[in-house]
């Protein structure tokens, strides 16, 4: 069994997608065992994308992700961290395969409709960075 972090994005929440990447998420088998919605930080965004910083798409990406709520989620499954990037697609929506979720939702890469974690390592690390232990029910 493996844990990832999945999160449907702002424009996701707008745009009322929430219910079907669930959906999406529980018809694969996969579990959730933790969720919320919620405001991210602009500190908590910087955190999260750490690994950005310096690049010119940053700033942009941190105000978008802080632009409205998130849907937070631990998604449980096997492989549940490859297995869900194969469920949403490639990051740029173009290259996404089709009936994966970015594909049929999104057209652009800064509004791309749900993050989850691209390794193992990354999946325990953003799980900690949103998530309490105790909030995490199995
Ligand atoms: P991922 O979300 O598929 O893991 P990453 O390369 O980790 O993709 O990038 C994180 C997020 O940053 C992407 O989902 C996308 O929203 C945004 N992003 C990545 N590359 C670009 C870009 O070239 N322009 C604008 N936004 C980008």
């Amino acid at each position: 069994m493996e844990r990832t972090y999945i999160m449907v994005k702002p424009d996701g929440v707008r745009r009322g997608l929430t219910g079907e990447i669930i959906s999406r998420i529980e018809r694969k088998g996969f579990k959730i065992v933790a969720m919320k919605k919620m405001l991210i930080s602009q500190q908590t965004a910087e955190t999260h994308y750490g690994e950005h910083k310096g690049k010119p798409f940053f700033e942009g990406l941190v105000r978008f992700i802080t632009s409205g709520p998130v849907v937070a989620m631990v998604v449980e499954g096997p492989q549940a961290v490859s297995e869900m990037r194969r469920l949403m697609g490639a990051t740029r929506p173009w290259e996404a395969a089709p009936g994966t979720i970015r594909a049929d939702y999104a057209t652009t890469v800064d509004e791309n409709v749900i993050h989850g974690s691209d390794s193992p390592e990354s999946a325990a690390r953003e799980i900690g960075i949103f998530f309490k232990p105790e909030e995490i029910i199995g």
